[in-house]
């Protein structure tokens, strides 16, 4: 009876595990971020990735894609009926994309918090948007609005074995003990 139960226990550890990583007593979340097809059409990977880096968050997970139709309506569902829906697909299929898998703690809201409002015009200057966007229909980059969409668009975007889970020793120099 202890090894079933502490069978299941152990498979939930590790199932929560694959979405956050738990160091010390912080809880590191996982999320989705995408560099969109303006801002690689623009010459902006490096500065954004720059960015992300020197926020402190980790790069655990990047691929150059073109996506593909099916993907892009899978991630963007919510907006099925919005009138802005077939020009938003259009365009995030027009040319490749650099997306990624991000770690932190806390790095749903502090990747949000850097990238800044969805439409640009509003968005505060030293912010992603802020500071190279124009337009809502061309701001930059997209990154998971919760906890939830960034499983869910993990798992859209990426394979498990193209998520690295590492060590980095900047680490104890970023998060307290
Ligand atoms: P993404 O998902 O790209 O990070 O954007 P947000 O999470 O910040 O904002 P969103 O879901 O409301 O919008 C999704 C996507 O649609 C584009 N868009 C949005 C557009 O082209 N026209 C519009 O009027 C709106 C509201 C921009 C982002």
């Amino acid at each position: 009876y202890l090894v079933v139960v502490g069978g299941f226990l152990l498979n939930v550890f590790i199932h929560i595990k694959s979405i956050f990583l738990i160091r010390g007593i912080c809880i590191m979340e996982r999320t989705f971020l995408m560099i969109k097809p303006d801002a690689v059409q623009r010459n902006l990977i490096g500065e954004i990735i720059s960015r992300i880096e020197r926020k402190g968050l980790k790069i655990v997970g990047g691929k150059f894609i073109i996506p593909t139709k099916d993907t892009v309506n899978v991630h963007y569902a919510e907006h099925t009926e919005k009138p802005f829906f077939h020009k938003l697909v259009s365009f995030l299929t027009s040319g490749p994309v650099f997306a990624m898998v991000v770690e932190g703690e806390d790095a749903v809201a502090v990747s949000r918090h850097i990238i800044g409002k969805t439409n640009p015009t509003e968005a505060d200057p030293g912010t992603i948007r802020g500071d190279y966007g124009l337009t809502v229909g061309r701001n930059i980059i997209h990154g998971s609005d919760s906890v939830e969409s960034a499983e869910r668009e993990i798992n859209l975007w990426f394979n498990d074995d193209e998520i690295y889970s590492y060590e980095a020793i900047r680490e104890n120099w970023l998060y307290e003990e």
